[in-house]
């Protein structure tokens, strides 16, 4: 059986969908803690409210399901974290070692989301190799290499079955991520169906690493399937898509609303996070141990996503 902690934000929320269609509801069990968002998510099967940093709850939801597997998701984004620091090294490292302290205790396995964020300004830019250089300048940096290397350090001493993927950017249109800097890019397509217009928080010429969530969740849920002989990593695999601009995505949209415009009013918290990223990773890692491959690009995330937020917009007319 399967725990996601976090399972209600913008990842957790969708990979519980996926596991859920796949194994069935009651195979998933699902935490968060809140209970005010998602509720068909809540109604469809195990729920618990609970912090996924009280120890001894998650544990006992650990053992009353035979959990083998826990996604841990629950997490504060750079933007955010920014803002409050001590809150998001509370959260995103305190949780993850609570975490692996029980997967230690009970045999689970687990899946840690690390992120483009894991980088900084000294990395190679441009095609960031697998294995190279992180000295990230945002708390959240800080806490996802940490994390990553908490999770090697629980495989290598505990024999703990700890993966990751180094997720890019995630776009998605069910539930709204949770103050990234890379949330510009989800905002921009409900401001374009909406208003035909958008203001970007990031200059235009900002690159940046980007996924559509169909291919995340994938990504995720092959990792953990992978057959582990084959992976010579662990945590955390760079996970490359797309790499765009809000200039670029900008003429993507407008090629699906031809009057959309752009303007920039820039957030220097949020653009100095994004200029210490990468541009571009390179995933030939991902790509060979675990068979990693895309399936959206640019063109076709922008097509999908325009006509299910129209979709939704027309239902909410009727
Ligand atoms: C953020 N969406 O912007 C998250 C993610 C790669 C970015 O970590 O913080």
């Amino acid at each position: 059986n399967i725990l996601i902690t976090g399972s209600l934000g913008q990842l957790g929320s969708e990979i519980a969908l996926e596991l859920r269609r796949r194994y069935g509801e009651e195979h998933v069990v699902l935490s968060d803690v809140r209970d005010d968002v998602n509720c068909a998510l809540i109604n469809g099967g195990p729920f618990y409210k609970v912090d996924c940093r009280d120890a001894a709850a998650v544990a006992e939801i650990v053992r009353t399901h035979r959990i083998d597997t826990i996604y841990h998701l629950a997490a504060l984004l750079s933007a955010t974290a920014e803002r409050k620091p001590l809150a998001a090294w509370d959260l995103n490292v305190g949780s993850l070692i609570s975490t692996l302290e029980i997967a230690r205790e009970y045999g689970c396995a687990v899946f840690t989301p690390s992120s483009i964020g894991a980088f900084g300004p000294a990395t190679p830019k441009v095609f960031t190799p697998q294995d190279t250089i992180q000295r990230p300048t945002s708390i959240y940096g800080i806490s996802k290499v940490t994390g990553e290397l908490l999770c090697d350090y629980y495989y290598h001493k505990y024999d703990v079955d700890t993966r990751g993927v180094r997720f890019p950017g995630i776009i998605s249109n069910m539930t709204p991520p949770g103050g990234g800097t890379t949330d510009y890019a989800v905002e921009i397509y409900y401001e374009a169906v909406d208003h035909q217009r958008y203001t970007c928080p990031l200059r235009g010429d900002t690159y940046l690493d980007m996924i559509y969530m169909p291919d995340a969740v994938s990504a995720a849920i092959d990792l953990m399937e992978a057959d582990p002989s084959c992976l010579r990593h662990r945590n955390a695999f760079n996970l490359a898509s797309m790499s765009f601009s809000p200039e670029e995505l900008a003429a993507y949209i407008r090629a699906v609303i031809p009057g959309f415009t752009i303007d920039y009013q820039v957030d220097p918290v949020r653009q100095a996070i994004a200029d210490s990223w990468p541009d571009c990773m390179e995933d030939y890692a991902a790509r060979v141990e675990w068979g990693w491959k895309p399936r959206y690009d640019v063109a076709e995330m922008t097509e999908d996503m325009i006509r299910t937020i129209r979709g939704r917009r027309e239902k909410e007319r009727r």
